[in-house]
């Protein structure tokens, strides 16, 4: 009989476990050499030589492999970064002779540790004020609702609270999970709101979005005293496109305990290192929710797609995705409809819902636990369907 030979795949040590039991080995056996199917790479920014040349031949001990920048080996580099690479069998190894280590290289092996983890990690369900949220089993959708008038694709449509009703309820018998309320355009040259006129257009709303829906409500604003305002009304999610960027904010969302969207933002589009320049911020701005006393199994990560990107970089965080999981946290993705489907494709604004699908179909491949989107309906069948594809468990 002709031999059948291919290439196979696995994404995470569930996985292997799965593939290794494919071809009869015993439960033992699936346990001892899942780590073994699993390879990772993992980079650390900012190493002095003396600890990037003991982290490489730690590795290379181990039977994995360290890349380190040229003058790490003449001593012309003050630092490096460092390209690990190995099974999780050989992380294991390798992280135990870490520990034993001087140079701050034990708690260097922590930090890998938990990101090894955390890559692993199906993140537990959000508790909204008595709202639950399942994660990990299927894909949440949220809907956006912004009652402005200039907001890039449904700005006007919803400044009568009654129509913001009609567009609310509509969405939650689409499919919606969520609703994200917004009161501030922030496309590209939108005009500021204060606090006052920002108050004026989301509370009226708020107040009867939270009274009839069955749904988590959350408001979508990066000013502390909105979010207070909302949350005393009942508001039960804070979506912020700062990050706790004003002071206070992480005040308020500690004080009721709601889950927070730490979107990443900046001005400008420079980066030393994309992915690596977003980890960062997203390692400070959580540090700064803990310290706050935000629970950290609250809080969800945005890489802000469309805010401090070229097109190029925002395909790059979609395409790079699953990197953020390194966080332990669960990844939402705002690409609803905007500009660089828009550049991709030379369509107008109405015309990118299935540009939308393909990003929220990959985003979901990639990692995304919720979707941010305008077409609720079309949304909700791409993300079943792409759930039904890569989480499994469907059956007719
Ligand atoms: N994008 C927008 C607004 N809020 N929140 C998160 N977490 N992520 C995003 O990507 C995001 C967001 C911008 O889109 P939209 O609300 O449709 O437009 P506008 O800012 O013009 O109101």
């Amino acid at each position: 009989m002709a031999h059948r030979v291919w290439v196979t795949e696995v994404d995470d040590l569930g996985e292997a476990r799965e593939a290794i039991a494919g071809v009869g080995a015993d439960a033992a056996g699936c346990e001892l050499m899942a780590p073994k199917a699993v390879h990772r790479l993992v980079k650390v920014t900012g190493l002095a030589p003396a600890q990037a040349i003991i982290i490489k031949q730690e590795m290379l001990a181990c039977g994995g492999e360290a890349a380190v920048a040229r003058g790490v080996v003449n001593g012309t580099v003050a630092e490096t970064d460092v390209l690990l690479m190995g099974t999780r069998k050989q992380y294991n190894g390798f992280l135990r002779k870490l520990r034993m280590q001087p140079f701050g290289l034990a708690a260097l092996a922590e930090k890998i540790e938990r990101v090894l983890e955390n890559v692993e990690k199906v993140p537990r369900g959000l508790d909204c004020r008595g709202r639950f949220l399942p994660l990990g089993e299927r894909t949440l959708v949220m809907g956006i609702l912004n009652v402005t008038p200039d907001s890039f694709s449904d700005g006007g449509r919803y400044i009568d609270p009654e129509d913001a009703l009609r567009r609310a309820r509509e969405m939650v018998a689409q499919g919606a999970d969520i609703i994200d309320l917004g009161g501030e355009s922030t496309r590209p040259g939108h005009t500021p709101v204060g606090v006052e006129e920002e108050l004026s257009r989301v509370m009226p709303v708020l107040t009867r979005l939270v009274g009839e829906l069955d749904v988590p409500v959350s408001i979508d604003t990066s000013k502390a005293e909105v979010a207070r305002w909302a949350l005393a009304a009942g508001a039960h999610i804070v979506n912020d496109q700062w990050a706790l960027g004003d002071e206070g904010m992480a005040a308020v969302v500690a004080e009721y305990g709601v889950p927070v969207v730490l979107m990443h933002n900046q001005q400008g589009t420079d980066y030393k290192d994309l992915v690596g320049d977003i980890v960062g911020y997203f390692e400070q701005r959580i540090g700064q929710a803990v310290q706050a006393g935000i629970a950290p199994d609250r809080i969800i990560l945005d890489p802000g797609f469309g805010f401090g990107k070229t097109p190029e970089q925002n395909l790059m965080v979609l395409r790079r995705l699953r990197e953020f999981r390194s966080l332990g946290c669960p990844l939402l993705i705002g690409t609803s409809r905007k500009s660089t489907i828009g550049k991709v494709l030379d369509l107008p604004v109405d015309e990118r819902v299935e540009g939308t699908a393909a990003t929220v179909a990959v985003g979901i491949t990639h990692g995304a636990d919720i979707v941010r989107v305008h077409d609720v309906r079309e949304m909700v069948r791409v993300a079943r369907m792409t759930d039904a594809i890569v989480r499994g468990g469907w059956t007719a």
